[in-house]
């Protein structure tokens, strides 16, 4: 008998525990336990961190589980490296759901960045209206270029003040739409948007409305995948899963 846990806190995560549930296999999903009310699953869901890889790889054999799919964004990297590393000494089966990089199209105008540093030095210059579409955990390292009046875009409401002395900021979570992104671009005349390379569908509302707008986006480039399976498809992971199954792990 199966016993899945999904590393989740993405859309793909969501649907893979959707799809895991209508077909009754037993899976559980994993929030690291970063927003106040982390959207309900058709799954038992657990939240907070493992306590590094030594407190996952006990996770994993004290629950039994039998596969590990770490469906985490591709900017949690630290989750990533540990799913490698416990997935490697316990012997448990392991894949990763992630989706491909935006790729520019036509229109785009993308100044690619390795990451927040870049996206800063990318920021020099004028006062400027930005849109920082990053979430919380990195905007304080924005007050480097305090020129800017900054649109910000929380999942929830912070206990602290954001530290740039020019913000404006939303409370919302997505996934967005377009014509909701062009008009929060529009309502705060912004000239430049600020993005990390999420892929998939759940944050790409604001790259097409930039385009439409024919705004500039500094892009941040996500950091390297460990070396692992991957698959960016659910059928993918439910493929494995049955593979596995027939492999009898
Ligand atoms: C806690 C779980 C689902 C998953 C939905 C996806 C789409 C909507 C778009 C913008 C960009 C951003 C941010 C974003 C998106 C999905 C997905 C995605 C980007 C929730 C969630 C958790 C988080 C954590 C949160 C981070 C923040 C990043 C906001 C739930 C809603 C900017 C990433 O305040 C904080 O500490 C928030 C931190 C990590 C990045 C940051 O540095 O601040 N996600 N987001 C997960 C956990 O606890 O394990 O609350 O339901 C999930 C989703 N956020 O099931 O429908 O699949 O990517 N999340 C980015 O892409 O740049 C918003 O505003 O345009
Ligand atoms: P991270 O930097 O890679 O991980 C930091 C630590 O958080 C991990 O070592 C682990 O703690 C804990 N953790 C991360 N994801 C977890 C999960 N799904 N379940 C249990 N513990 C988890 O991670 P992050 O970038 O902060 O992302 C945190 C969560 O937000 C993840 O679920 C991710 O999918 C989601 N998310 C992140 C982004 C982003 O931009 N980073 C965007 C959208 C969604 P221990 O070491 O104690 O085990």
């Amino acid at each position: 008998m199966s016993n899945i846990l999904i590393l989740g806190g993405t859309t793909e995560a969501s649907a893979l525990a959707s799809a895991l549930a209508e077909r009754g296999a037993r899976a559980v999903l994993s929030y690291a336990g970063r927003t106040d009310r982390p959207r309900a699953q058709p799954v038992p869901v657990r939240v907070g961190g493992f306590g590094g890889v030594s407190g996952l790889v006990r996770h994993l054999r004290d629950e039994g589980v039998t596969h590990l799919v770490d469906a985490t964004h591709p900017f949690a990297a630290t989750m990533s490296e540990h799913a490698v590393a416990a997935a490697r000494e316990t012997g448990v089966p392991h894949i990763m759901l992630t989706r491909p990089p935006w790729i520019a199209a036509e229109g785009d105008r993308w100044t690619h960045v390795p990451d927040i540093a870049g996206a800063l030095a990318a920021l020099k210059g004028p006062a400027r209206n930005v849109m920082l579409a990053l979430g919380r955990m990195h905007v304080d390292a924005f007050a480097a270029q305090p020129q800017h009046h900054y649109l910000l875009r929380f999942v929830d409401a912070p206990v602290v003040a954001p530290g740039l002395p020019r913000h404006a900021l939303v409370i919302d979570r997505g996934p967005f739409t377009v014509e909701r992104d062009m008009g929060l671009m529009r309502d705060h005349g912004i000239d430049c948007v600020v993005s990390k390379n999420a892929g998939g569908g759940g944050a790409q509302a604001k790259i097409i409305a930039a385009r439409t707008l024919g705004l500039p986006v500094v892009m941040i480039d996500r950091p390297p995948a460990p070396a692992a399976q991957v698959t960016h498809e659910v059928a993918g992971v439910l493929e494995w899963l049955g593979h596995a199954a027939e492999r009898g792990v």
